[in-house]
């Protein structure tokens, strides 16, 4: 499997700029792109990555999604004068032509193909390339919105020719719709297109009524256009992770793109001038490792707008950092979508029901029972804000968004270790296992007596019980001394290994811990302080363990297509974990199972969104192979 991150980034793109005045151009700034390099350069994040040089993309390339006009206009201005370079970019809605333009954004339609072809060809797992002028406005036969040539939709289109793919999932995050994408691929099956914008009710630019959630594609185009309108400002954290959880993902995952391209504006982030949202830098992150799941981790991710230089140069090293495989950063707050996200991805999943069977398969209702009162007074206020909203909107007051993102990331990129995975076999560290095995006898025999009387006592030796609940406490003592991020265990125990490795953590300080159990749990542990929440998904209904508090139990059997999987695990499982914000994460599988181990697998990678990627599994025999790998190779 490809390994490796590519960086790709020409200074030359940062001479397009504006030469006269004009109030809503004036946010596309040349130092986008420059602050954006030098915030990788200050985090180390440049020299982790692999160096891609741009090139200039072909007239032919340009031609694969605009016409030969619009590229001979776009030759045309390179020699023009001041004032006709201003006539020209009248001609259009938001744009602006500088001598260097056509240049420019010839470099950047090439540094789009080059991390394509980097990703495609293997040399690179995935990457991100800085570009100016963006793309996802721009349109076969107009330039519009600071967008010249449609960078994105020409890397769909040469991906699909040069390497024959047949489904090529792109997901535009920025807070504007990428309409010309839209009206490219409206008729186009092979190519799904996901945005999300603000809209409020079609007032916001650009005031389409194709930008609403019923434009759901053309033709035989049809149910591959998902477009969710935010029709309020001030849309957070909370409301981008439902959308991908109830919206993007179970449709992008039912799709199985081979590619994932995304239109990546952090101009959905917070203090962003344009989209007035709330959403902090780190959920970028799980944005993007959520995305890393799909297309084999095939993953592309292309600038697009972002107008806020902080804000956009953290959230760019939120995604790179991603991309690199680091652990995930928590998401604090709030969990619960607000009322009008929930209106529009209710809105959204009606619309697409028809073409989509995992939509059909998860109610969404109850997402409007956990609207919180602040998210009310959210949906009430959303243009005179809650005195909490205040220190973290934008609106007139960029010191204070300073402020808050300055508080906010020092603890999140700094100090994080990166992602190790311990592996503790039979051959492995003797002498460090022991010292646990050491430790497991001198634990309370009577507690570890009462948890095995009755299951196992009879069945397995009590030796090999100790040796593997030695291996789990190795593996939890390594996280705690941060000297791995995750690890797992063989068990012939699963339930008992998790029940101790529940106590344990809790014991030593971790104050919410998350259990996904998966298999007959045969023990259940206490939970009443809440200190740990239990999902169990099981294949019968265990009577008497059904709901006890901060247990909970999902009965569910897998079909053939795996449907109750992803709608389990999406439409559920993510939601609540998410709510509970975990400081670890136990998985443990058991016996009797009801899922398949590439599902496991896909269920390790996901909650390692949790609890800063830490996670431990404990595992009954023979499924330790698969998970292994989701814990290694991110
Ligand atoms: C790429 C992008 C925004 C254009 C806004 C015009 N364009 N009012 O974010
Ligand atoms: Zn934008």
């Amino acid at each position: 499997m490809a390994s490796g991150t590519a960086l790709i980034y020409d200074e030359k793109m940062a001479t397009h700029k504006l030469l006269w005045s004009d109030p809503i151009c004036d946010i596309e700034v040349p130092e986008r792109l420059s602050s954006s390099y030098e915030q990788l350069k200050s985090y180390h994040l440049v020299e982790r990555c692999v160096p891609v040089p741009a090139r200039e993309g072909s007239e032919e390339e340009i031609l694969l999604v605009h016409s030969l006009e619009h590229l001979e206009v776009a030759k045309s201005t390179q020699t023009m004068n001041e004032e006709e370079l201003k006539r020209v970019s009248e001609n259009y809605d938001a744009f602006f032509f500088h001598p260097s333009t056509y240049h420019c954004a010839r470099l950047a339609v090439g540094a789009t193909l080059q991390l394509v072809d980097a990703v495609m060809s293997g040399e690179v797992r995935n990457g991100m390339a800085l570009v100016r002028p963006p793309g996802h406005h721009s349109q076969r036969n107009a330039a519009n919105g600071f967008c010249l040539f449609n960078n994105v939709a020409i890397a769909a289109e040469y991906a699909k020719l040069k390497y024959g793919l047949q489904r090529i999932l792109i997901v535009d995050w920025d807070v504007h719709h990428g309409q010309g994408i839209q009206y490219i691929f409206e008729e186009d099956p092979s190519v799904l297109y996901f945005s999300w914008h603000r809209y409020e009710h079609q007032e916001f630019w650009p005031s389409l009524k194709e930008s609403d959630y019923d434009a759901v594609g053309l033709g035989k185009g049809k149910g591959f256009n998902i477009n969710l309108p935010w029709n309020k400002v001030g849309m957070g954290n909370s409301d981008y992770l439902a959308a991908f959880f109830h919206v993007l993902l179970p449709m992008a995952f039912e799709f199985d793109p081979e590619l994932v391209i995304v239109s990546s504006g952090y101009d959905s982030g917070i203090g962003d001038p344009e989209g007035q949202m709330n959403a902090t830098p780190e959920v970028f992150a799980h944005l993007t490792h959520f995305l890393m799941q799909l297309a084999n981790g095939k993953l592309c991710v292309i600038l697009e707008g972002g107008y806020h230089l902080k804000s956009l140069g953290e959230s760019v090293c939120m995604t790179v950092k991603t991309l690199l495989g680091d652990p995930v950063p928590q998401i604090t707050g709030e969990m619960a979508p607000c009322l009008s996200a929930v209106e529009s991805i209710q809105n959204v999943r009606a619309a697409h029901k028809p073409y989509w069977k995992w939509l059909a398969y998860e109610d969404t209702s109850f997402l409007q029972n956990l609207s919180t009162k602040s998210h009310l007074l959210k949906k009430a206020n959303s243009n005179t804000s809650t005195e909490h909203e205040t220190k973290i909107t934008n609106n007139n007051n960029t010191v204070k968004v300073e402020r808050f993102l300055e508080l906010h990331m020092k603890n999140i990129l700094f100090p994080v270790p990166p992602i190790k995975t311990a592996t503790i076999g039979s051959e492995g560290s003797e002498h460090f296992l022991s010292e646990h095995v050491q430790l497991v006898k001198e634990m309370d025999k009577t507690e570890i007596k009462s948890l095995v009387s009755g299951f196992y006592a009879d069945l397995v030796e009590e030796d090999k019980i100790l040796l593997s609940l030695g291996s789990m406490l190795a593996i939890l003592d390594k996280i705690l001394k941060k000297e791995v991020c995750n690890g797992i265990a063989a068990s012939p125990t699963a339930a008992l290994s998790a029940a101790v490795a529940l106590r344990h953590s809790v014991r030593f300080g971790f104050q919410r811990v998350l259990c996904v159990f998966v298999g007959d749990m045969q023990i259940t542990p206490n939970t009443e302080d809440g200190k740990m929440l239990i999902i169990n998904i099981c294949e019968k209904e265990q009577p008497g363990k059904t709901s006890c508090k901060h247990c909970i139990s999902l009965n569910w059997k897998e079909d053939a297509e795996g449907n109750d999987f992803f709608s389990a695990v999406l439409g559920f499982i993510l939601p609540v974990a998410y709510s509970y914000q975990p400081n670890l994460t136990v998985i443990a599988v058991g016996p009797n199972r009801s899922l398949g181990i590439s599902g496991i697998s896909l269920l390790v990678a996901l909650l390692q969104g949790l609890a800063e990627s830490r996670i431990v599994a404990v595992i009954e025999h023979p499924v330790v192979l698969s998970t292994t790998v989701s814990l290694c190779d991110l």
